[in-house]
């Protein structure tokens, strides 16, 4: 297993993509299909650090998303993305397509940051699309809540030319302002800073950038994060090293979308992932 910096990652390369995937945070940082671009972002200056988040990729947010509701000291999103995960299995299910399991489970560590028992398995498919299965299951003797999002960082051309469809008639909180209730009347250019949480999606979204269509499809959540912090907001954050290639669009639970499990309940949040050439 391959170390860059402080951090292993697992280097998958099959017939049809090439993928990097850090044990810490399961946190996949690169991939790539023989004819197609980059599809995840990642800055410059990301840190490959133990206990830092890696700023690109797909962080796991869990099993909170943004700050902690009660205790606003405890780190933001969670700790699933900076936590050791095990590499369980790497199998080729084909010679196009190669799964890579991992997983996290409850310590006296995530105990002291969160008081349940649990299991959190992420399975990876690496293929001509990638997508991601997240199952959260309730080991102890009481339900917990949990929020969480899959924090893509998609690559793009330039965030000024790149529009998203599919959350147009969407109710959404802006962070920005904290407004709650907004409706996007159309679908989203950017202009400046972007922080929206848009509720009750339920169907595919679609970055449309320069020469190729990015189709984000979900199953098991219903809130899309929005993301893009714009100039003034990249320039004080170290590890960033530009906000014109990069735009996140995240496939979440938060707000009224929480989860509640069961004592021995489980619940799957998937996102796929396909890139479309645009003739
Ligand atoms: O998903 C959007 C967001 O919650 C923003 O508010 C922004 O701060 C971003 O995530 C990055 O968070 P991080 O903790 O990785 O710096």
């Amino acid at each position: 297993m391959p170390i860059r910096d402080e951090l292993d990652y697992i280097n998958i390369v099959n017939n049809t993509a090439k993928a990097k995937i850090a044990l810490q945070g399961a946190h996949i940082f690169d991939f790539q299909t023989k004819d197609k671009k980059r599809l995840l972002y990642l800055s410059d200056t990301a840190h490959f650090k133990k206990g830092k988040a890696i700023r690109g990729g797909i962080p796991i947010c869990w099993p909170w998303f943004g700050a902690n509701e009660e205790d606003n000291t405890l780190p933001n999103h969670g700790f699933a993305r900076t936590s050791l995960w095990k590499h369980e299995s790497t199998k080729n299910i084909s010679d196009v397509e190669t799964k890579v399991r991992l997983t996290l489970e409850s310590t006296p560590e995530t105990h002291a940051l969160w008081p349940f028992d649990f299991l959190l398995i992420l399975d990876f498919y690496i293929g001509e699309e990638l997508k991601l299965v997240l199952t959260s299951k309730n080991l102890d003797r009481k339900p917990f809540s949990l929020s969480l999002a899959l924090h893509t960082y998609f690559e793009i051309d330039d965030i000024y030319k790149t529009t998203i469809d599919g959350l147009e008639g969407k109710a959404f909180y802006n962070k920005c302002n904290n407004t709650h209730n907004n409706i996007q009347n159309e679908n989203i250019n950017f202009t400046q800073e972007v922080d929206r949480v848009y509720q009750e999606v339920g169907n595919d979204v679609m970055i449309r950038d320069k020469e190729q269509n990015l189709v984000i499809k979900t199953e098991g959540s219903n809130s899309i994060v929005v993301w893009n912090p714009g100039k003034e907001l990249c320039s004080k954050m170290s590890d960033l090293s530009d906000y014109r290639t990069f735009v996140c669009v995240e496939s979440a639970n938060v707000l009224e979308d929480i989860v509640t499990l069961g004592v021995d309940e489980s619940y799957t949040l998937t996102l796929t992932i396909s890139q479309k050439i645009e003739n």
